[in-house]
């Protein structure tokens, strides 16, 4: 896996925006992922209940968050070790949540295409192909770690 210390670079200095504004991107990511996928409102506890997406939900923010970070973790260990290694204790923990809440391969696409949006809403200008084929990258191991605890 050749990922370069550029693209690295691109995930990490992203991520740093995304972070900056939790409470914005975190409702972004959630926005777009309904906006993609609307069926998808009923498997979030925090929306089953409601009308419209919580703002300042304390679950989404840190959900949302948690999302950026390992994946931007992922974009790390991939430059570092050309792989990338979740604890079996978290792929076990995620793995678990996901199968119970209904969420099956396809929604993973549905959730990188929200990312990529996401961060291209953050970064604006900055945002360029090689930085989304950088964090899709990094998604990409991340998520099959995921979906193959899932099988
Ligand atoms: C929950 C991460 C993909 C739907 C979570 C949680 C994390 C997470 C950290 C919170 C677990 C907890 O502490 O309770 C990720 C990562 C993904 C991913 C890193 C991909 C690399 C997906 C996909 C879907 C999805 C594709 C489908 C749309 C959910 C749902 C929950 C959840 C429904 C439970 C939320 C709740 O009601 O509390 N995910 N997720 N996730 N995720 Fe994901
Ligand atoms: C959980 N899993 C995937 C994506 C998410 C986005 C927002 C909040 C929680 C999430």
């Amino acid at each position: 896996m050749d990922f370069t210390e550029k693209e690295e670079s691109l995930v990490k200095e992203s991520y740093e925006v995304l972070k900056k504004d939790l409470p914005f991107y975190s409702l972004h990511f959630f926005t777009q992922i309904l906006e993609i996928a609307p069926a998808a409102k009923g498997m979030f506890s925090f929306l089953r209940d409601s009308e419209d997406i919580p703002h300042n939900n304390p679950k989404l923010k840190a959900h949302a968050l948690k999302v950026f970070k390992m994946t931007c973790e992922a974009a790390i260990q991939l430059k570092e070790k050309g792989e990338v290694i979740v604890s079996e204790t978290t792929l076990q923990y995620l793995g678990s949540v996901h199968l119970r809440n209904g969420v099956i391969d396809p929604h993973f696409e549905v959730v990188k295409e929200a990312l990529l949006r996401t961060v291209k809403e953050g970064v604006g200008e900055k945002w360029s192909e090689e930085m989304g084929n950088a964090w899709t990258k990094a998604y990409h191991h991340l998520a099959s770690a995921i979906k193959a605890e899932m099988k």
